[in-house]
């Protein structure tokens, strides 16, 4: 009896320890359930949060987009340099986000530039003469010369560069494309070019010297470490700029060439000067003219510059309905003004110290007064002092800095409406600001004016 009851209660004993140990187990199991059901709650509600914030940016971005495009619809001719100020672009907040429309700083690289950029201040891949190209930094004579086949409507290989033969060859063959570029970034497709080429050692885009930009090998990209950001041609290069061949009113020029309009020209002379005057001139036109360009009817015909600048706008050699690629000389900085035929570092200081006067730059007028004839003739077929293409390098962050967007429009305003022609995301090349910018907002703190200024 002793030995059963024994038995027994060791039994009750064993169930017991077995029953503490299933339910130690499953207190753990549960546990553990719980722990991974709030681990993945929490990653869930951080995935949300991103997703919220990330769309919160891409709002802030095509608000953006509105802002400029509503700018540049209110804008007049006059005001055209108002779209370039800085100071709308720079931290702009809208909800409990910020956008920025940043411009390569093309004078200094270590302070960032705000604004529009001026597509007519680039040279126009599309446009521009071998010479001109290969006038661009970093350009070489290889990717000049396949810029040409690559545009040109014939199958002929000019020295150095490419057509079919050579893209058909490559591992993932594609056509010579034989017509124009349609963005800048489809060089990157032309035999020669490259992104070491187009965008130097400036990978992120934002013409700042960035830190992993000047450390060498150490991180991406590689460097000379020489202090300096080596950019590329990328900031002097669009296929966009195009404007239409009517004066500042949207009314036809007289094409002085054509033999029909002399009266027109003789008219249209008169109402800037006596008819003697306008007569004097008229006898400085021969009976089939061929003037290269305005330029050089100016020289040719002894006009005053006054003369000149007030009945320019007015004429045309030309009878297409627009002109793709003129180089605007009132915006376009030094490296694209020295892209120009026959300009020499010189004829290019004397024409910023004029444009810096900021006096009569309403037409090219000014330039044939700051040139030599030669020279002033030479260009004359290539620039212009007026824009119709702009483009904004947008970026934009939520309220809380987790997501931030970038993105390249490019406006067309030819039209009485200005339009979008050209959207890119750009965020992958990175958040190209100041960080303490992302940090500050990640603490929830607004940005002083402190940080906004930070380079
Ligand atoms: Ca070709
Ligand atoms: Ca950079
Ligand atoms: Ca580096
Ligand atoms: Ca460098």
């Amino acid at each position: 009896m002793k030995e059963f009851i024994y038995r027994h209660l060791g039994h009750i004993h064993k169930t017991d320890g077995t029953i503490l140990i299933v339910t130690i187990w499953i207190v753990l199991v549960l546990a553990g359930l719980a722990l991974v059901f709030a681990r993945s709650i929490r990653v869930a509600a951080i995935v949300g949060a991103n997703h919220v914030a990330s769309l919160e940016a891409e709002c802030i971005a095509s608000g953006a987009t509105e802002y400029v495009l509503a700018k540049l619809a209110t804008s007049t001719e006059e005001e055209t340099s108002v779209l370039m100020e800085s100071k709308p672009y720079k931290a702009m907040q809208l909800g409990k986000g910020y956008f920025w429309v940043l411009r390569s700083n093309l004078e200094d690289e270590r302070e960032f530039d705000y604004g529009l950029t001026d597509e007519a201040g680039k040279i126009n891949l599309n446009s521009a003469s071998e010479e001109m190209l290969l006038r661009l930094p970093g350009m070489t004579a290889e990717l000049a010369a396949s810029i040409i086949d690559w545009r040109d409507e014939d199958s002929e290989i000019s020295p150095g560069g490419a057509e079919d033969e050579y893209y058909l060859l490559l591992s993932q063959p594609y056509n010579c494309k034989n017509s124009p570029l349609e963005t800048v970034n489809e060089i990157l497709l032309i035999k020669g070019a490259s992104e070491d080429i187009l965008y130097g050692e400036d990978t992120n885009l934002n013409s700042i010297l960035d830190d992993h930009e000047n450390d060498g090998d150490l991180r991406d990209p590689p460097d000379n470490r020489n202090g300096r950001l080596d950019s590329g041609f990328y900031d002097y290069v669009t296929v966009y700029s195009m404007e239409i061949n009517l004066d500042n009113e949207g009314n036809q020029r007289i094409n002085i060439n054509d033999v029909q309009a002399r009266a027109d020209l003789q008219s249209e002379l008169q109402k800037i000067v006596k008819e003697e005057r306008a007569l004097e001139i008229m006898s400085l036109v021969p009976t089939r003219p061929s003037y290269t360009n305005v330029i050089d009817f100016y020289f040719s015909t002894g006009l005053k510059s006054e003369e000149f600048s007030q009945i320019v706008d007015r004429l045309t050699t030309s009878d297409e309905e627009t002109f793709p690629g003129l180089v605007n000389v009132n915006t376009a900085p030094k490296a694209v003004l020295l892209c120009l035929p026959g300009l020499e570092e010189s004829d290019v200081e004397a024409l910023l110290s004029r444009r810096n006067s900021d006096q009569g730059l309403d037409s090219i007028a000014w330039v044939a007064e700051v040139l030599n004839r030669e020279k002033a003739v030479a260009v004359g077929s290539y620039i212009t002092t007026r824009s119709f293409q702009y483009s904004a390098d947008i970026v934009s962050v939520s309220g809380n800095g987790r997501a931030y967007k970038r993105c390249k429009t490019v406006f067309d305003m030819r039209q009485e409406k200005p339009k979008v022609v050209y959207w890119k995301s750009m965020t992958h090349f990175g958040w190209p600001l100041n960080r303490q910018i992302v940090a500050t907002l990640r603490e929830g703190q607004t940005l002083t004016d402190t940080i906004i200024n930070m380079n």
